[in-house]
């Protein structure tokens, strides 16, 4: 038998893209005459590109109400399309290459039909416009076997791109800007708080001279 060799204080990361689009129906033939939507789940690579070298398959868990509600997907593009007629968490268990040794991950997606929202502009959703809601995230190996440490090295995946494009909703530059609003935010909120406190001491001091 081959003993099983780690690479010791080594670590490799492979980023996906997991979340959902979904386009309304408009009274068009989907499914049961109650559906309004078509939707597509998906785990993908940031380009598109194959992603089935690091994961053998993708098991996404669909709310009961559907039929077979357990859809494995044996290779890619790892996706699930489907019609229905409202929002829910699906499951999703990444399966990985046998090789590699590695415990299954799971992740949870919220699938989301509906907008919510204007299109950033001001101007109400567009009705054919696709919904999206999506996830980038690296899934870390720590210490790889070294056989599967071969097969990461020989296939290496895309990172996401400097720059913002119009296809690519992940960049640098969008999760600098992301870092940016958020620091913003806090400054904005220690700002508040302040104010607020300022506030309750001069109503407090009010009240004492009442
Ligand atoms: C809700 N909590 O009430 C959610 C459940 C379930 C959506 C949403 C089934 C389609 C079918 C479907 O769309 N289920 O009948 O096959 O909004």
């Amino acid at each position: 038998m081959t003993s099983i060799k780690r690479m010791k204080g080594l670590s490799l990361a492979r980023p996906i893209i997991y979340g959902n689009s979904a386009t309304p129906l408009n009274g068009k033939k989907g499914g049961d005459a109650d559906h309004t939507h078509r939707w597509t789940i998906s785990v993908r690579g940031v380009n598109n590109e194959d992603i089935s070298y690091f994961i053998r398959k993708v098991a996404f868990k669909l709310h009961d109400t559907y039929d077979n509600p357990n859809r494995v997907i044996e290779k890619p593009p790892f996706e699930v399309t489907e019609t229905g007629w409202g929002e829910f968490d699906i499951i999703i268990k990444i399966h990985f290459n046998p090789i590699s040794g590695e415990k299954p991950l799971t992740l949870y997606h919220h699938l989301k039909l509906h907008p919510y929202e204007e299109d950033g502009l001001g101007n109400p959703w567009p009705k054919q416009k696709p919904v999206t809601s999506y996830s980038y995230d690296e899934i870390v190996f720590n210490e790889p076997i070294d056989s599967f440490y071969a097969i990461l090295q020989e296939n290496t995946t895309s990172n996401v791109p400097l720059k913002k494009t119009p296809h690519h909703q992940f960049s640098l530059q969008a999760e600098q800007e992301e870092v940016e609003r958020l620091d913003k935010a806090l400054k904005t909120t220690a700002q508040e708080i302040v104010r607020y406190r300022e506030k309750c001491k001069r109503l407090e001091a009010e009240l004492a001279t009442k």
